[in-house]
């Protein structure tokens, strides 16, 4: 879990082993409720370029 005072930024690195469709959310109490969630894709990428493929 990270967490961030009120008025700062930062950076969260989330490293992924498989494509698909990954929700998120935060975990403070009452801030689910509140909205603060979403959803990540992730897709291949094609060997050796890093571009994105087709979804699996
Ligand atoms: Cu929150």
């Amino acid at each position: 879990m990270a967490h961030m005072p009120p008025g700062r930024s930062g950076e969260l690195v989330w490293t992924f082993n498989r494509a698909g469709d990954f929700d998120f959310a935060c975990l403070i109490a009452g801030h689910y409720q509140a909205g603060m969630v979403g959803r990540i894709e992730v897709v291949r990428a094609i060997a050796g370029t890093g571009a994105p493929a087709r979804k699996p």
